[in-house]
């Protein structure tokens, strides 16, 4: 079957199912086709810390009820090393917040916007592939419930993660991707239990990394810094709590326990590719680039190309200017590679690195207390932490 939109979209993440709703306002068509079905990407646990920008452009674009009612702003973060806890204020130093809101509740209210316009948001697509985006006539092949279609558009956003297929299909002399591979990762639970904290606890600790975080009143969201291929098998509630109590131990924390009722193992790496478009393919969120999650950056910089994006569409379609999607790449990367950097700085300032010698973890620590001693150092942080500009 052959069909027409403007806007082809490839895959429903925060990026993708983002940029149908921004069109959507803009009264630009797409068509969001997702490899999985609506239960699986509802439910998909992963980020849980939303920039004051992202909360601002969800608050806009009629996005934030639930966030407001269920949502929980936190006004700064608690970095814990030495076994001495030490907050950073972000409004007192910045003057901005973040809202702690997961990732997949995110997707649940742009999935039911979407819905209630009417706008294709198609679940359970095959076989995907993108083509013709050189030559100017980009289309999209998928099947749905058994059946071949053809999507042919004016643009294609490829929305579709780090394993989608839109960056694949670059030809290979068109781009370069700049990669960087961390030796170990994270074991990630949720428990049935209150946070054992107000606000999220960064510890760096000699047996390695870990974060206290959550989801709700009722819900603890934990990381412990693990092997790169861990067995997730290996680790039974009792060892992660009594691990946890070992990196969070403090006077000032007492850990909350409860069910653990999802464990998951979380790879670190950092991956950039350049540029981020091939004639009417335009790539964004991870399908782009992805960071290790330590400054909390995934999503967030999502949502910063999509909203580039979409101002650039808009512009094309209202005007015929074609200007920011010919720089749609460059805008996009100079904020990336910002974040980037946050991201792996705050990698390097917490976790254990295997081979460290004992100069390097007193280098490390002079860090941290140099970071929580300086009122300078603590608002740069603290700029970041909240969200750069997102263009
Ligand atoms: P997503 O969310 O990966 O969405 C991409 C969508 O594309 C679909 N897809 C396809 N659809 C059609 N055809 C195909 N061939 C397709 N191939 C894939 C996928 O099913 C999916 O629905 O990318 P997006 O929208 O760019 O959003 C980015 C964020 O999801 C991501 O940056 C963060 O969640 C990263 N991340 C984390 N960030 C944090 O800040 N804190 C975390 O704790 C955190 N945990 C995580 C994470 C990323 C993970 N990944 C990617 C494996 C945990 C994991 C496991
Ligand atoms: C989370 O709550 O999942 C979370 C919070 C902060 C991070 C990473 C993950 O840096």
């Amino acid at each position: 079957m052959q069909e027409r939109t403007q806007v082809a979209i490839i895959g429903a993440g925060p990026a993708g199912l983002l940029l149908g709703h921004l069109l959507h306002l803009a009264g630009i068509d797409s068509v969001v086709i997702e490899a999985r079905s609506r239960a699986y990407v509802e439910n998909r646990i992963r980020a849980g810390v939303l920039e004051h920008h992202v909360v601002d452009v969800l608050e806009q674009t009629g996005l934030g009820g639930r966030m407001r009612r269920e949502g929980l702003p936190h006004e700064g973060t608690q970095f814990l090393f030495r076994g001495i806890l030490h907050r950073i204020d972000f409004q007192a130093l910045v003057g901005h917040s973040v809202m702690v809101y997961g990732q997949h509740e995110v997707v649940r209210d742009l999935i039911a916007a979407r819905q209630a316009t009417g706008a294709p948001l198609l679940f359970d697509c095959a076989d995907v592939t993108v083509e013709g985006y050189e030559a100017g006539n980009p289309a999209v092949h998928y099947v749905q419930d058994g059946q071949a279609h053809t999507l042919a558009c004016d643009l294609i956003a490829g929305c579709d993660g780090f394993h989608g297929v839109c960056r694949p299909s670059l030809p290979p002399k068109s781009w370069r991707g700049f990669d960087r591979a961390y030796p170990f990762g994270w074991l990630g639970i949720l428990a049935e239990a209150p946070p054992s904290s107000d606000e999220l606890v960064y510890a760096n600790h000699e047996r390695g990394f870990a974060l206290l975080s959550m989801r709700s009143p009722t819900v603890q969201r934990m990381y412990l810094q693990c092997a790169p291929d861990e067995d997730v098998e290996a680790w039974s509630d009792d060892r992660v709590w009594s691990e946890l109590s070992r990196r969070l131990a403090c006077e000032d924390i007492t850990l909350q326990t409860g069910r653990i009722f999802q464990k998951s193992l979380t790879p670190m790496r950092s991956y950039v590719v350049e540029p981020m478009q091939c004639g009417r393919l335009f790539l964004a969120g991870d399908a782009a680039h992805i960071v290790p999650p330590t400054g909390a950056k995934g999503m967030n910089s999502a949502v910063a190309d999509v909203l580039l994006l979409s101002r650039a569409i808009e512009r094309w379609v209202r005007t015929g200017d074609d200007a920011g999607l010919a720089g749609y790449s460059a805008a996009a990367l100079r904020r990336t590679w910002k974040v980037q950097r946050f991201s792996w700085w705050m990698t390097t300032l917490f976790h254990r690195f295997d081979g460290a010698s004992d100069f390097d973890r007193r280098v490390q620590l002079a860090e941290l207390d140099y970071v929580v001693g300086s009122r300078e150092a603590s608002a740069a942080l603290a700029e970041n932490y909240v969200g750069l500009p997102l263009s």
